[in-house]
Parts: structure tokens; C-alpha cells; sequence
């Protein structure tokens, strides 16, 4: 007789997610709790070195974060790239936002310069957008998700990470550093990129 567990885990997808940002896995992870994806981190793969990412896009960062795990250690995966467009900086720090500040990817001194630069600006129109690229079978998708909103003039609230306290999503009072973390991830770039990728999965499946 199969018993219950060895049954879930008979059908779970183990999908690794190459990513080396622990908000963002926090964040997949709550968003692929109720699929049958088995969520497996670098960790877990003992994979431990910092995984290049030197494309001028966001699209060529995902791509090449999951060609990096395909090529190394042969397993389904997948890799997001995320960036913050600013219409008045003609869309910086885009694919720099991680390092807009310098090489100690730190938040606040990205906040910081974002905010001096904008300061006489009166557009203020911003976007997140998430690409994330899977590799399934050695095949790769492609899946993308934006949110438009606002940047303030200073930050305000202290919960999700990276640029959050800065961003307004339209249609919303708060910034992503108020929302709480439900509201963010019903909304977000990376909830609205995780919906498509996980509804291709769910298709998969059927097939
Ligand atoms: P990996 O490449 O290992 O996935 P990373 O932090 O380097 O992690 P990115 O290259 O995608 O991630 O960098 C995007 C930066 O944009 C990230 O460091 C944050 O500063 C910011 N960012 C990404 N997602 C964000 C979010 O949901 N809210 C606020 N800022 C975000």
C-alpha cells in the first residue's frame, strides 16, 4: 500500500530556484505552497558559488542565472531577474538595481542615490519587472511580470526589501515597505511572473 507521504512526494516537481537573495525565496516559496512544486535552493544542491549575471537585460540575467544550475548540475530550474525602471532616469537603475549604489548591494545606499537623482524631478512613474527563465527538460520559458506605481520622496516602512520602502503600486496608499506581505505578494511583479509560470506547470501536467 502507498502510503499518503510517499505519494506527495512521488508526484512533487523538484524545481531549483537559483537564487542567492533570501527575501526572494522566502516570497516564491510562500507562492508555490498550495502547487506540487518541491521549492529546492542552491543550498540544497550544494551549490555555493555566486552565479555570474553580466547581460544588459533583465530577460539575459534570468536566462543565463538558469543556464548556470542546467549546465552544472543537470536538474530542472528555474531563475528570476528583477529590476526597477524609472521612467525620469530613461529606466535606471534597471538591470543595475542591485548594484546602483556599488558592489555591497545595500539597500539603503541604493534608496539613497535613487532619491537624490529624482529629487527635482516631478515624474515620478517607476515599474518592477520580474522575468523569470525555467529550464525544463533542457527547453527554455520565458515568463514576465510588471507593476507600475511611484516612487515617494523618502522611504517609508520597513517590511519586503531591496527598493520596496520607496515604491508605491498604483491604485494603493502604501508603499510595498507598508503593505503587508500577503497585500505585496498578491500584486507584485514576482507574484504576477510566478501566476504564468505556475499556471504553464499546471498545463504541463494535464498534458
Ligand atoms: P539573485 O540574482 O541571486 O536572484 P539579486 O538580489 O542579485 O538576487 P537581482 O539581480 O534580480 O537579484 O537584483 C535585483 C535588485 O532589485 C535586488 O537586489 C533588489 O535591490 C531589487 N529588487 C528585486 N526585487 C524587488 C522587490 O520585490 N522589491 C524591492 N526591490 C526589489
Amino acid at each position: 500500500m502507498v502510503s499518503l507521504e510517499s505519494h506527495v512526494s512521488m508526484t512533487m516537481r523538484p524545481l531549483v530556484f537559483a537564487t542567492s537573495n533570501p527575501h526572494k525565496i522566502h516570497e516564491v516559496r510562500k507562492m508555490v505552497s498550495n502547487t506540487d512544486i518541491q521549492l529546492l535552493d542552491l543550498k540544497d544542491i550544494g551549490c555555493e558559488i555566486e552565479i555570474p549575471e553580466t547581460s544588459e537585460t533583465v530577460e539575459g540575467n534570468a536566462i543565463q542565472k538558469a543556464q548556470f544550475v542546467f549546465e552544472h548540475y543537470a536538474m530542472d530550474c528555474f531563475a528570476e531577474d528583477t529590476g526597477l525602471f524609472v521612467d525620469a532616469l530613461n529606466g535606471e537603475p534597471g538591470v543595475h538595481s542591485a548594484r546602483y549604489a556599488g558592489s555591497k548591494r545595500e539597500a539603503k545606499a541604493n534608496m539613497k542615490k535613487l532619491l537624490k537623482k529624482l529629487k527635482n524631478h516631478m515624474d515620478r512613474k517607476a515599474h518592477f519587472l520580474t522575468v523569470i527563465a525555467c529550464i525544463l527538460e533542457g527547453k527554455i520559458h520565458l515568463f514576465r511580470g510588471r507593476v507600475d506605481g511611484t516612487i515617494i520622496s523618502e522611504p517609508q516602512g520597513d517590511k519586503g526589501f531591496g527598493y520596496d520602502p520607496v515604491f508605491r503600486p498604483s491604485g494603493h496608499m502604501e508603499t510595498f515597505g507598508q503593505l503587508d506581505e500577503q497585500a505585496k505578494n498578491k500584486i507584485s511583479h514576482r507574484a504576477k511572473a510566478m501566476e504564468s509560470f505556475i499556471a504553464f506547470l499546471r498545463e504541463l501536467n494535464q498534458k
